[in-house]
């Protein structure tokens, strides 16, 4: 029986989550909440290893149906042998990222079917579901601006900017079907400005 809660946030390229994690850790630790920090694809030893298959530039070519397994094998193992028994105990998890970005990437993205991934939803979730979504918003040439300094890009990041104005569209479509948990906050100004929104979501927890 789950009883901490599970935060996830997510976004396009260079919307601040790496930058607001850490705020919102801190945040939440002040107020006496245990958190802990987890990231997909990935957050296992085993979905770690799902992770380099899925993003490295060396696996040239992928079916697009392939990595949407792949998201979905890490995310199942991710659920069971680690999310779940931190929630169990009491705790709450952060996760960079969970299954809405397989609808913005795989489904917006790649343009597979959204019937197709809520199957799979529906298969390894059942009805586990975050308690918040933080979606970090930026138009896409922003988020592009701000990581274009960055080192080796990885597969995904190879992509073009139409691939992610696809992928802004359809998390901003999923945000708009279910307003409740997904919270669109706009991250095109100042980390501050970010940082307040985030504050006045967390507060209302
Ligand atoms: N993926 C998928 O396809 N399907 C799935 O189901 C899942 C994932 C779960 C790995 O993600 C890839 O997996 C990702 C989606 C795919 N692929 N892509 N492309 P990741 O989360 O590991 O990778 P990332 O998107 O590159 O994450 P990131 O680095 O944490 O994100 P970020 O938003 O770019 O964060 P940042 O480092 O905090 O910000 C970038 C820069 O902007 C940095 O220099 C900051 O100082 C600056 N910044 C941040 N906020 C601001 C503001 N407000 N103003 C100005 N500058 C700012």
């Amino acid at each position: 029986m789950q009883k901490g809660k599970f935060i996830t946030i997510d976004g396009v390229e260079g919307a601040g989550k790496s930058t607001q994690i850490n705020f919102i850790c801190g945040y939440l630790k002040d107020k006496g909440i245990n958190v802990a920090l987890t990231r997909e694809p990935g957050g296992t030893e085993l979905g770690e290893k799902i992770r380099t298959l899925l993003l490295s530039p060396k696996t040239k070519s992928m079916h697009s149906d392939t990595e949407l397994l792949l998201m979905f094998a890490a995310r199942n193992e991710h659920i069971h042998a680690k999310i779940m028994p931190i929630l169990e105990k009491g705790d709450w998890v952060l996760s960079d990222r969970f299954t809405d970005a397989s609808y913005a990437y795989q489904g917006g993205g790649r343009g597979l079917d959204v019937d197709r991934i809520a199957k799979l939803e529906e298969w390894v979730l059942q009805d586990f579901t975050p308690d918040m979504t933080l979606l970090l918003d930026v138009p896409v040439e922003l988020g592009m601006s701000r990581v274009e300094s960055r080192g080796e890009k990885d597969r995904i990041e190879l992509e073009d900017m139409d691939f992610f104005n696809r992928v802004r569209d359809a998390y901003i479509s999923r945000s708009k079907q279910f307003p409740d948990r997904i919270k669109l906050i706009d991250s095109s100004e100042t980390v501050e400005h970010t940082k307040e929104q985030i504050k006045i979501i967390l507060d209302s927890l």
